[in-house]
């Protein structure tokens, strides 16, 4: 079969007379609409079909007009030139801890023709660079996780049970945030089956309760919707919490059995530690939840059974610690950690794997090489690296000293879509001296470099598929070829490499095809039960049995059976309640939602609308916007923007009204769309709108391409983690005509 994979799964080529297209492949049980549309990319207007050069940085500005200049034309030989003079030049001047290739994004699913493996592999072979960790969708869990239960977050069932342990069990289920079945569609790397609706169907065949929490009633898939303000979930819990001390509702001896530090979170509790009691009372006025509500909510925890969801977007904030920690506090305290099915989950839904029970086909990649250069930056903190070189940020524990960044290498994602605050990026993204860009289509990230190199698209190019926590492979065909003079990354680094002496070092003395097999074959040593190389190419898919239940691990609830004989990896060998990292003041679990940290621009309260910028249904952030379904989602060519009737109103607009959202950061044109499911207060503005400035004849700067970032603050989430800071922005509407040079 020939199969074509994408992060949105995988779809068969049919050769039809007006050309090809992607049907749903035949064993997916709920296919995803969105990636159908990849072909619409093939000749779109967007695309980039040759080498460019920003004009000024030919004239050597060092940046200054980057972003707002105009592009010449180069053969592939002048560009490929260019950059590896580039190279030498910055890296004998500066050293190469002055090159920055984290290059984080989703680029292609394939696992050759992975984007950030192919660059990675090149600037270590020409010395190193500055690289990054963790990721924007959990960066913030995923470093506050182990001081908890000394887990890695990564860890499948790190904290969450499974889905068929979910099923058997029917917890009644707390989801904040909720399920969105949109996002499932997705898999970094791709998957055969989305199975992630079955298991929740399954579960309300069952007879399981579900109850979301969330500022739109749209993230809840099956049962009831309680709205809840954005960015307040700690306080519903730790109301949650003191309700179960105050009421005497704990079983102590079985909290010291399995908990440390459970004096010190009575302390938080009864505001010993902020002279604030974390009651229901108090919650109501931050939530908007009743608090008999979350009174009743916290007798049904400790009833049981039950199983706290959190979506990642949760932590996608500052002080985003707070409603993870505060979860695993109220899981131990109401005795449902560790339970079967029970206890804390993380992303249920985010994406297609979690908490799917599967063997994860974990195998190679397209070898990266090792880095010289052991410099790092938390993945979002991109912007004060660029604006403080050589000043230092505090992170897990530590200090880090800011690079000094010459050059910026990218390849494979759109810091222009996924960074926050986009306009400060904008200014900062002037100073280094050259930005070089491998990219298919004009994005923002595109237009602010100096050279940029036209890639192929995925579907131009022969690879294999393997999400490494899902457990699909396919074999993923050419369905036609790049335009002419449009190679693949691979293609293009190999000629960079050549000009530095460094290509066969680069290729490995394999072509693409021999790569490919290679790479399967380490597949195949990992698991020796999958198919030939020959069959798998017939076939064009294998995948794994599924495991036995009892081969699926649950970790934790194992720990909680005998504690004794299988100790966590923290400090007391039990769960850390309250991490000693986390005990100073900005970081203190409750007091960190209402302290503002030293040098956090609080917020402009007086706006009357929170941000939310989840994931958009009908894109993968900002790819495949040129393809159907994105376009047809617009409205006038604008993204569109729901909120609450009455909002609109009290803007004195009207349904389906142009109109800017706006605070000190930017401002961006949308549609607006009213949506009772919204919780009045809120604005839901989904990512991956082209960021798309420009300045009116007031000199005023909007966003015509409607990208939330424009809006988002950028502050680290917690000297903790310093993840990212999506959630928590403040806007206002006002109405088009007061711009009338952004219509
Ligand atoms: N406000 C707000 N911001 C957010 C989020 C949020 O919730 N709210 N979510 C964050 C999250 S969780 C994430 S993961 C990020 C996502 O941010 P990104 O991953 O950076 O976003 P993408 O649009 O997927 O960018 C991938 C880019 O890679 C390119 N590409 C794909 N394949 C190839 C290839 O083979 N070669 C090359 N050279 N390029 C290729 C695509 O054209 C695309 O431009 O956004 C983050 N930003
Ligand atoms: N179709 C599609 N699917 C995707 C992606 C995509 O781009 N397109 N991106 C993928 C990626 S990279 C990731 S990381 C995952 C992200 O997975 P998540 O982070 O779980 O998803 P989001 O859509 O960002 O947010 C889910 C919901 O959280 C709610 N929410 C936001 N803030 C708060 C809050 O403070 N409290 C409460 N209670 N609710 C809140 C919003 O209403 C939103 O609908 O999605 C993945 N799935
Ligand atoms: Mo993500």
């Amino acid at each position: 079969m020939n199969l074509f994979a994408s992060h949105f799964g995988t779809y068969e080529i049919e050769q039809g007379s007006d050309g090809p297209s992607l049907q749903a492949f035949r064993h997916d049980p709920a296919p995803s609409p969105v990636g159908a549309g990849f072909l619409d990319l093939a000749d779109h207007p967007t695309r980039i079909r040759q080498p460019m050069a920003r004009r000024g940085w030919l004239e050597g500005d060092k940046g200054k007009a980057r972003g707002d200049d105009t592009f010449v034309p180069l053969d592939i030989k002048t560009a490929c030139d260019l950059a590896a003079d580039e190279m030498v030049r910055i890296r004998k001047s500066f050293g190469n801890r002055s090159i920055f290739g984290g290059s984080y994004g989703w680029g292609s699913a394939g696992r050759f023709h992975h984007p950030q493996s192919q660059l990675k592999r090149f600037l270590n072979l020409a010395g190193g660079f500055v690289s990054t960790v963790n990721t924007y969708s959990y960066g913030t869990a995923k470093v506050l996780i182990p001081h908890l239960v000394g887990r890695e977050y990564s860890d499948p069932g790190a904290l969450s049970p499974s889905w068929d342990r979910i099923v058997t069990m029917r917890p009644f289920i707390l989801s904040f945030g909720g399920m969105r079945l949109a996002n499932a569609q997705v898999e970094a790397g791709g998957t055969g089956a989305h199975r992630t609706r079955g298991w929740i169907e399954a579960f309300e065949r069952a007879g399981g309760e579900m109850l979301t929490l969330s500022p739109d009633g749209r993230d809840a898939p099956i049962g009831e919707h309680l709205a809840i303000n954005a960015g307040t979930d700690a306080c519903a819990m730790l109301a949650m919490a003191y309700i179960l001390v105050t009421e005497k509702l704990v079983d102590e001896t079985a909290v010291r059995r399995i908990a440390n530090g459970y004096e010190d979170i009575q302390d938080v509790l009864l505001g010993k530690t902020d002279g604030q009691r974390k009651t229901p009372e108090w919650a109501e006025g931050l939530t908007g939840i009743p608090a008999q509500t979350l009174v009743s909510l916290a007798h049904r925890l400790v009833e049981g059974p039950a199983l706290i969801n959190l979506a990642w977007s949760l932590q996608r904030a500052v002080a985003g610690e707070q409603p993870y920690w505060a979860a695993v506090v109220l899981a131990v305290l109401s005795g449902q950690i560790g339970r079967p099915g029970c206890g804390v989950a993380c992303g249920l839904s985010a994406v297609s794997s979690v908490g799917n029970p599967l063997r994860r086909l974990r195998g190679p990649a397209f070898e990266q090489g090792k880095n010289p250069v052991t410099d790092f930056i938390p993945v979002a903190r991109i912007t004060e690296m660029l604006e403080r070189p050589g000043g230092t940020i505090r992170y897990n524990g530590s200090t880090l000293t800011l690079p000094d960044i010459r050059l910026i290498w990218w390849a494979g994602g759109n810091p222009f879509h996924h960074h926050q605050d986009l306009n400060r990026l904008a200014r900062a993204w002037k100073r280094p001296e050259t930005v070089i860009v491998h990219e298919s289509v004009w994005t923002a990230t595109a237009r602010h470099a100096d050279l940029v190199f036209p890639s192929a698209l995925p579907f131009e190019r022969d690879d294999i598929a393997a999400a490494s926590r899902d457990d699909w492979i396919i074999r993923s065909s050419r369905v036609m070829d790049p335009p002419e003079g449009v190679e693949t990354d691979h293609e293009v680094l190999g000629r960079i490499s050549d000009r530095l002496g460094l290509g066969d070092s680069f290729r490995g003395r394999r072509s693409i095809g021999e790569w490919i097999e290679t790479l399967y074959q380490g597949y195949r040593e990992a698991f020796p039960e999958l198919p030939s190389w020959e069959d798998f190419q017939r076939k064009g898919y294998a995948r794994l049995a599924d495991p036995a239940p009892e081969e699926v691990a649950q970790p934790l609830e194992a720990f909680v059976d005998a504690p004794e004989e299988h100790p966590l990896a923290t400090p007391t060998g039990l769960i850390e309640l309250i991490p000693d990292l986390m005990r100073c003041n900005d970081q203190r679990l409750g007091a960190a939602l209402s302290t503002p940290r030293p040098g956090d621009q609080e917020e402009d309260t007086a706006l009357p609308l929170r941000l939310l910028s989840p994931q958009p249904e009908v894109r993968l952030h900002s790819q495949l916007d040129g393809a159907r379904a994105a376009t047809d989602a617009r409205v006038e060519g604008c993204e569109v923007a729901r909120l609450n009737p009455a909002d609109i109103a009290a803007a004195g607009l009207s349904d389906g009204a142009l109109a800017c959202l706006c605070n000190s950061r930017g401002i961006v044109k949308v549609a607006l769309k009213a949506d009772a499911r919204v919780m009045p207060g809120h604005v839901v503005l989904p990512t991956g709108g082209w960021y798309r400035p420009e300045i009116d004849s007031d000199g005023v700067r909007i966003d015509l391409g409607g990208n939330p970032n424009t809006l988002t603050r950028d502050f680290g989430s917690s000297e903790l983690s310093q993840g990212a800071s999506a959630g928590g922005a403040r806007v206002e509407i006002r109405a088009i005509s007061e711009h009338p040079e952004s219509k």
